[in-house]
């Protein structure tokens, strides 16, 4: 079942569940090779969320500013390799929502811990905006802030859980957009932090 969100905006809810214990296997394996870190902002702020990738390019930001690279700049190596289950729940996924033949380039992987949050921003550091981006919530939940295309437009807010994928092309891909501070887990929750799985066609 796929709820429209906003012209091009596509929430599935529980699309990625089934997969979410190989996914989160996956991703502790990517972060042995490219650890998380805190990235600083060109304004020379540190990141609240930690952040590594996978795939051919991935996103990276320092003091001289954003942008996609092939290398992992803690360590001078390439981005591990996109595992081919990402790639294909984000090629299904986008299909799901009418964008077929999606191949993702890039995946960025954040790591949410209690109270951190993901201020309002665009995502346009893609060298093209026509391809959906594709993100893949799991862990704890988040409540998504969602804009519109001026930062002035007041958002609406989303809660996303486990195992959501949400599918941003066309009209929405521009939307500012970002992450309430994570409220801390509800005893017994089974995790303590949320991963997001954020896939794109970069370069
Ligand atoms: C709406 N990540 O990595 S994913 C990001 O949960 C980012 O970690 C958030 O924003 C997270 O840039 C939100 C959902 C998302 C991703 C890209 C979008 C929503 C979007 C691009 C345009 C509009
Ligand atoms: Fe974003």
């Amino acid at each position: 079942p796929r709820l429209a969100l906003a012209p091009g905006a596509w929430l599935l809810r529980g699309f990625a569940l089934a997969q979410a214990p190989a996914l989160l296997a996956q991703i502790a394996a990517l972060c042995e090779q490219a650890p998380l870190r805190h990235m600083v902002t060109p304004g020379g702020l540190t990141m609240q969320v930690a952040m590594s990738n996978c795939g051919a390019l991935g996103w990276v930001s320092d003091r001289r500013g954003y942008r996609y690279q092939t290398s992992d700049p803690d360590s001078g190596r390439p981005w591990p390799a996109m595992p081919p289950a990402f790639a294909a729940l984000a090629q299904e996924a986008a299909a799901a929502a009418g964008f077929a033949g999606f191949m993702p380039d890039a995946c960025l992987i954040n790591r949410y811990e209690p109270g951190t949050r993901l201020s309002l921003h665009q995502d346009r550091d893609e060298r093209e905006h026509g391809h959906p981006i594709v993100s893949v919530s799991l862990g704890l939940p988040a409540v998504f802030l969602f804009g519109g295309l001026t930062r002035t437009e007041r958002p609406q807010r989303l809660p996303l859980v486990h195992g959501d994928v949400v599918v941003w092309g066309g009209p929405a891909r521009l939307r500012f957009h970002g992450i309430a501070p994570l409220a801390p887990p509800e005893p017994g929750a089974g995790w303590g932090e949320r991963f997001n799985l954020t896939l794109r066609r970069a370069g």
